[in-house]
């Protein structure tokens, strides 16, 4: 008997992300190949007509997972049922925009989304927000579903982990399956801390395996400004690497995973990172949930570079207190 199929929403369906996530989703790489899916595509009406060029497509696929693929601009019957969202679609950044406006543009977006999450989501729904500031607009949109537990909502920093993991494999001479236990603590922003602490390459520490220097003064600030370097580069901004990310994320909370990643989700207060916060941490994923890696005993320069980001997303999080 096959399974019954799963609701999973992508927001901003006819963006550049969702062009190559789409395909992975259908493909079955997230709940795998034994589990069909109900696709819903939200967007804002004016992207409407793109969507169901993006939907043509998908169908031409012929995906055999893919029950249906619906289209929609009504975030109340988008979430309705859903047991999954990706919450891809944000406001770019326009001329003479500050932080702060991008900030409370993008939470006005995510508030009536958290609500239709709270109003009508399946009971196992998971939410990873994408769009930026994906840290803060996660936190506004878990706020704005008080009856869904909070840890259903992250923010994605798998991005940043994947490309810390490949540049210490390029530096180290090996794959990023030989190394273990790397964390990027905090936003997905330039005081992200990629932490190289406890990583281990067949069981030696990364810190013999390269300078201290180069640690602190090139990698550290590449992994965190890789997006701009993307864009400097390419043209455009990181996608495929970024859905690649999401679909990890995703594949690994349903999935399960021993190894480290790095998810952002609703802090407990370990770590000297204020509750609720939404921020980068090192986690395993078990039974379905994320479980926190616990224990880690932190350096001072570890515990100053956690909270940069605790300071930077307490700010982020005063300027959309009127959403909250
Ligand atoms: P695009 O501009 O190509 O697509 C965004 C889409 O979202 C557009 O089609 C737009 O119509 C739609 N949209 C806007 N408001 C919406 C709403 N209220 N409901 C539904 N859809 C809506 O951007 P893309 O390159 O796909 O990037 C999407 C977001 O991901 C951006 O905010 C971007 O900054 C963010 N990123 C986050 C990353 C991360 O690691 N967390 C990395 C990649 C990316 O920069």
């Amino acid at each position: 008997m096959t399974n019954s199929a799963k609701k999973v929403v992508v927001t901003g369906a006819a963006g550049n992300i969702a062009y190559s996530l789409l395909w992975r989703l259908a493909a079955g790489d997230v709940y795998g190949k034994d589990q069909p899916i109900k696709l819903t595509l939200l967007e804002v009406p004016e992207a409407v007509k793109a969507t169901e060029g993006v939907a043509m497509e998908l169908n031409d696929s012929a995906f055999p997972l893919v029950r249906s693929i619906e289209i929609t601009d009504d975030a109340t019957s988008a979430f309705d049922g859903a047991s999954m969202a990706f919450l891809v679609g944000a406001q770019p950044r326009g001329k003479g925009m500050e932080r702060s406006d991008l900030l409370s543009a993008n939470g006005k977006i995510f508030v009536p989304q958290g609500q239709a999450i709270n109003a009508g989501a399946a009971d196992d729904i998971r939410v990873l927000v994408v769009g930026n500031p994906a840290n803060t607009n996660a936190l506004i949109a878990q706020q704005s579903a008080p009856d869904v537990p909070a840890e259903r909502f992250t923010a994605m920093m798998r991005l940043d982990h994947n490309r810390a993991l490949s540049q210490l494999a390029e530096k180290i001479g090996c794959s990023t399956p030989d190394i273990e236990n790397v964390v990027v603590w905090g936003n997905h922003s330039s005081t992200q801390f990629p932490d190289i602490s406890c990583a281990t390459v067949d069981g030696k520490p990364v810190t013999e395996l390269v300078d201290r220097s180069w640690y602190l003064d090139e990698f550290i600030p590449r992994v965190a400004k890789r997006g701009g370097e993307i864009i400097q580069v390419r043209g455009k901004s990181s996608a495929a690497s970024a859905a690649s990310a999401a679909i990890d994320h995703m594949r690994d909370w349903v999935q399960g995973t021993e190894r480290w990643i790095t998810a952002a989700l609703p802090s407990d207060g370990s770590y000297g990172i204020e509750k609720g916060l939404v921020y980068g941490q090192p986690v395993v994923a078990r039974d379905g949930k994320f479980e926190l890696v616990e224990g880690l005993e932190l350096t001072d320069f570890q515990r100053e570079r956690i909270a940069a980001s605790v300071a930077e997303l307490q700010e982020e999080r005063a300027a959309v207190a009127d959403l909250l």
